[in-house]
């Protein structure tokens, strides 16, 4: 009996092999859970979901910058599973540029993108909990949700914004019986940082910077989010865990 038997959860952007959203779709699947992946691309997240332990999980493809998309897929998953009972609002951008040299569209597809979708599709998955009165909203955060780092401006604030947007759906959505949490990974080896990793002198910083003197294996996030997607976390609601190897803790 897993942590998750019998809980359908939707995990966004999660089709990427090496990603925070895949790691965590692979642990709730062998808790027992029915995953739906949804990303770009349909057959990209089809694979990722064929991939899972078990079975009865779903690709769909998922513009999350699309209301209607965003509708379509959780209209969708209702209809094929019946109900959505976890949402980890996974899927996400990073653009390194210079506030100075940044276009406004860049900064704004960005904020589009990282934060008014997890509000979009949260309010789609949270309308349908609500009937049932439970489910668990998870945002991924990010060590940019307390601190700034030069270059990564809309990130950064996005990132600000989605441990303030868990915090208004914990104060609207609590007494619908919905837990709403958020999780901020420290510098974790994904394919967004692909750049920063083949760095030297970044992988050094990195090394420095956190206690733990190496960078977070996207598996070490998903523990952190089973426990919020799990009845463990029933009387959490409104917080923001790091999962950072103690990086936000320390000058
Ligand atoms: C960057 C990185 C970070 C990490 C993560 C840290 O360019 O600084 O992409 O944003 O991905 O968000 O918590």
């Amino acid at each position: 009996m897993g942590l998750l038997t019998g809980k359908i959860a939707v995990v966004t952007g999660a089709a990427s092999p090496r990603g925070l959203g895949k790691a965590t779709a692979k642990l709730f699947a062998e808790h027992g859970a029915t995953v739906v992946i949804t990303d770009l691309d349909e057959a990209q997240a089809q694979a990722a979901a064929d991939d899972l332990p078990g079975e009865g999980h779903m690709g769909m493809a998922c513009n999350v910058t699309d209301k209607e998309a965003c509708f379509a897929t959780a209209a969708a998953v209702i209809e094929k599973l019946g109900a959505v009972d976890i949402l980890v609002n996974n899927a996400g951008i990073q653009f390194r540029k210079p506030m100075l040299e940044l276009e406004t569209a860049d900064w704004r597809r960005v904020l589009d993108i990282n934060l008014t979708a997890a509000f979009v599709v949260g309010r789609e998955a949270a309308k349908r909990m609500a009937k049932r009165g439970r489910g668990k909203v998870i945002n991924i955060g990010s060590l940019t949700s307390e601190l700034a780092r030069a270059t990564v401006a809309p990130y950064t604030v996005a990132k600000g914004g989605i441990k303030m947007l868990t915090k208004a759906m914990a104060a609207e959505w609590g007494e619908l019986g919905i837990q709403s949490n958020a999780i901020g990974p420290g510098y974790m080896v994904t394919d967004m940082n692909e750049a920063l990793l083949s760095n030297p002198d970044f992988d050094a910083w990195v090394k420095g910077r956190t206690p733990m003197r190496r960078w977070g294996l996207p598996e070490e996030l998903a523990g952190t989010c089973i426990y919020l997607a799990s009845d463990a976390s029933n009387y959490v609601s409104g917080q923001i865990i790091y999962a950072d190897g103690g990086m936000i803790s320390v000058l």
